[in-house]
């Protein structure tokens, strides 16, 4: 049993289709009454490399069903620090020209601000539609963990002092917030990080110029630990048990209707399972 924004969710355990699934499976025994939104409402990540395109499948979900509603990754907020009334600083920009000096300070800032994009409430269009609403989150205050703050520790552009004291602030305010930082699903996005290379230069993102093949390697490879291997050490037991989609999205989905389409049936089967 668990409950979610104080709603008393139930779930119970039961199969999920083999061939689109990865990981522990899980789904509620039965629906929850009807009329009340804030029990139905599901909560995904979709969570892959730099530049896979989450931010273009998020957009294209809600084009899709506007009870799919996209909460962008803050990254705006990071390419704008207010450090003074006149004055700020990209710190995404920081991070990538002297990795050491601002990879943990990176990290405070992108935690806290996903940590509020997650706290959010639904938009108020969800709660009155008669659907199944779904918050669909670019990234979570778990890929900051599992994918980044760790690389960057792996790489050494974050220090050991540093990574313990990021794991224990980490893993102090997601047990306080408990619940209401949970998601019921994640949806991975995964293609070859030679592809993502590829839409990264398209993308030209002033800050991400240097970033090299090897570095997508990096990634590519911790998101196979964490969300297909299931290698990697998680310290949330809900974590453990969240149902994950793994998405080939090589194909361009942009351009592509068959690609496209196929990709959003997917989504539909694995949310009407969550
Ligand atoms: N893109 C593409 N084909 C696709 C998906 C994305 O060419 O099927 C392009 C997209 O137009 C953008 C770049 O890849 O220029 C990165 O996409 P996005 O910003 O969505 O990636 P994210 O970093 O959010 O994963
Ligand atoms: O991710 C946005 C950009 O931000 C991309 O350059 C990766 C970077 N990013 C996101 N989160 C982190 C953390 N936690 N540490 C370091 N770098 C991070 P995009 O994939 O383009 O949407
Ligand atoms: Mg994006």
């Amino acid at each position: 049993r668990r409950a979610v924004c104080g709603t008393g969710r139930v779930h119970a355990t039961a199969q999920m289709n083999e061939s689109t699934l990865k990981g522990t499976r899980k789904r509620r025994a039965h629906a929850p009454p009807v009329g009340n939104e804030l029990e139905r409402l599901r909560r995904v990540s979709i969570e892959g490399n730099i530049a896979v395109g989450k931010s273009t499948f998020a957009k294209l979900l809600h084009s899709v069903n506007k009870d799919w509603d996209v909460v962008p990754e803050p990254v705006g907020k990071w390419q704008n620090v207010g450090t003074s009334e006149k004055t700020a600083s990209n710190l995404l920009d920081m991070m990538y020209r002297d990795p050491q000096r601002w990879s943990y300070t990176f990290q405070t800032f992108s935690c806290m601000s996903r940590m509020h994009t997650q706290l959010q409430p639904p938009a108020t269009h969800l709660l009155g539609s008669g659907g199944t609403p779904v918050q669909v989150f670019e990234r979570s205050v778990y890929s900051d963990r599992y994918i980044f703050a760790l690389t960057l520790f792996e790489l050494g552009s974050i220090n050991a002092t540093e990574w313990a004291v990021y794991q224990s602030w980490h893993s102090f305010l997601l047990e306080q917030f408990g619940q209401r930082l949970e998601l019921e699903g994640i949806i991975y996005l995964k293609a070859p990080p030679q592809i993502c290379l590829e839409r990264l230069k398209r993308r030209d993102r002033d800050e991400e110029k240097g970033v090299k093949l090897d570095y997508l390697e990096k990634l590519h490879d911790q998101h196979e630990n964490w969300l297909v291997n299931k290698s990697t050490e998680l310290h949330f037991e809900q974590l453990k048990q969240v149902p994950v989609l793994v998405l080939d999205t090589s194909g361009n989905f942009e351009e592509d209707e068959k690609v496209k389409n196929n990709l959003i049936s997917q989504v539909r089967e694995f949310f009407s399972m969550l």
